[in-house]
């Protein structure tokens, strides 16, 4: 049986529509678990919605809703989101899900069995925005003397009886994890920082709420509800059935990578590490904090009014230049910034300019000159073998960088061999070869037919539907294997490409974003 691999995003906060950043943290998780099964992977993809907490309820009020209409019509837009940009998820789960009640109660159970938890007050500061509790140490003072959090976020002083989880117990623990399992957070800066954080001691975490009741309760303890942090952490348990005895899907735990943005690593790297361990239960293999998605170079907010809408992005320029784009042009793990322009260069450089038309380019010539028909093996001349060799050292890097989230330098890889195809098709010239030296020409076309073929089983992790679509021209799969004696076995067997269409329409900047 196939090796499991189990992916998950953040779970969003529906409290309003999703954004391109939003977006783009379920793309470099589609293309990872596309890329994982391409390998063969037994794969288990998991997104969805965070629905409790005070933001929630608050945005709510605000609204004139209650908690649950508001999540209701915010959660779809989410889920509509990542159907149109082609994720690939096996569940789209939402808190608000009957099994995530009992699930997140059953590791509650957990931790209170440990003796990990007990009741006090509390008293300290919140941020309603972050749904986190900060330190005093941590806070800064902003405009008008209000004090903010390290984020940046206005702090309210809270006070209220609540549970408290005893994470000043795991300290050494936490430390010893980082130290063994040196990949367990990555990137290295927010492994840093973490380490830093937890070095620096750990104070008890408030685990209840009981001025509102937009929540999991508390197992016998009525008035409280769970933080939402503690919830929102055990959907990577809910949605693999891992409390509940008969669920086949348990096989996907521990996850292999939990993905998320960098703002969220504390709760990732510290508190769901500290909840495992108390409640006995394996730990994840890696966190990865993804950087955040700049709108020319500027943080969103909707105060500036700069968010930038995914889906409008999508309509105006296609969903795979916007996949393409933000996969090639943000360096995995760091900050990276769009714009329409730089939407639009990329993706007529790349995808229209050099992959599109290296593909149109060779199977046009084949449908018009050789009636569509594949040619067999004709005259071979060292440059085909070098080129080929070129394409598959190009596919090895692209799996070697996917495989350790190198992700923008795997489509890096990728490019190289389409600008070397093309390289060689302006050399070769098959056009001149068709009077000349048509035994000649067919090596050439053969050896592009291949190549393409392979470039485009290697990128459709990035690309799918355009993959797809220029695979299924020439009769080929994504789950194909590289190399292989495909492509004799296709020309012998005769086979005639349709006149293919154009896969990469080369765009324009719009009008309604400019
Ligand atoms: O934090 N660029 O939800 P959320 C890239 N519910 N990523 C961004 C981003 C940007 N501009 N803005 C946000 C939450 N993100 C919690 C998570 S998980 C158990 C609970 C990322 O809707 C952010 O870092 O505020 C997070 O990973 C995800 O989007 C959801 O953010």
């Amino acid at each position: 049986m196939a090796e499991p691999y189990y992916i998950t995003t953040a779970i969003h906060y529906p409290n309003g529509k999703p954004h391109i950043g939003h977006a783009y943290e379920m793309i470099a998780a589609d293309a990872i678990a596309r890329f994982q099964r391409q390998q063969g992977r037994d794969v288990r993809f998991m997104t969805g919605t965070d629905e409790h907490g005070l933001k929630m309820a608050q945005t709510a009020r605000a609204r004139d809703l209650t908690a649950r209409q508001l999540a209701d019509e915010m959660s779809a837009y989410f889920s509509e989101m990542a159907d149109d940009l082609n994720i690939s998820y096996d569940r789209f789960i939402r808190t608000s899900d009957v099994d995530h009640y009992a699930a997140s109660q059953a590791i509650w159970q957990a931790m209170a069995a440990k003796g990990d938890l007990y009741l006090d007050r509390y008293e300290g500061w919140y941020s309603v925005r972050d749904e986190a509790f900060y330190e005093e140490k941590e806070l800064s003072e902003g405009e008008g003397g209000v004090k903010l959090s390290p984020h940046g976020t206005p702090v309210e002083w809270t006070a209220e009886e609540t549970w408290f989880f005893k994470l000043s117990n795991y300290q050494q623990p936490l430390l010893e994890l980082y130290e063994s399992q040196p990949d367990f957070i990555r990137p290295e800066r927010a492994r840093n920082e973490i380490v830093k954080f937890v070095e620096g001691g750990l104070v008890d975490l408030s685990v209840s709420r009981t001025s509102f009741d937009w929540g999991v309760p508390v197992p016998g303890s009525p008035g409280h509800v769970m933080y939402v942090w503690v919830d929102a952490l055990t959907n990577y348990l809910t949605g693999i059935g891992y409390f509940d005895e008969d669920s086949e899907l348990k096989r996907y735990w521990p996850a292999d990578l939990h993905l998320i943005g960098k703002d969220i690593t504390r709760f990732h790297a510290v508190y769901w590490p500290a909840f495992l361990m108390s409640a006995d239960i394996a730990l994840p293999k890696q966190v990865f904090g993804h950087g955040f998605i700049l709108n020319r170079g500027e943080k969103m907010s909707k105060s500036t009014g700069n968010v930038a809408d995914p889906m409008e992005l999508a309509r105006l320029y296609g969903v795979d230049s916007l996949r393409y784009f933000l996969l090639r042009e943000v360096n995995f793990g760091s900050d990276g910034s769009f714009s329409d322009e730089a939407i639009v260069t990329r993706a007529n450089a790349d995808l229209a300019n050099s992959f599109g038309n290296l593909a149109q380019r060779t199977l046009a010539f084949i449908a018009k000159n050789l009636d569509g028909v594949l040619p067999e093996a004709g005259r071979s001349d060292p440059a085909d073998a070098e080129l080929l060799a070129t394409v598959d050292g190009a596919c090895r890097e692209f799996r070697d960088s996917f495989a350790t989230l190198a992700l923008s330098q795997g489509v890096e890889a990728w490019m190289r061999a389409v600008f070397a195809c093309n390289q060689y098709i302006d050399v070769q010239a098959p056009w001149a070869l068709r009077k000349t030296d048509p035994d000649r020409m067919h090596a050439v076309l053969g050896t592009l037919v291949r190549a393409i073929r392979d470039l485009a089983i290697c990128i459709w992790p990035v690309i799918p539907e355009s993959a797809e679509k220029l695979l299924a021209q020439i009769d080929a799969k994504p789950a194909d294997s590289l190399g292989s004696d495909w492509y004799d076995v296709k020309a012998s067997s005769g086979f005639r490409l349709a006149p293919p269409t154009g896969v990469f329409p080369r765009l324009d900047l719009k009008e309604a974003a400019a």
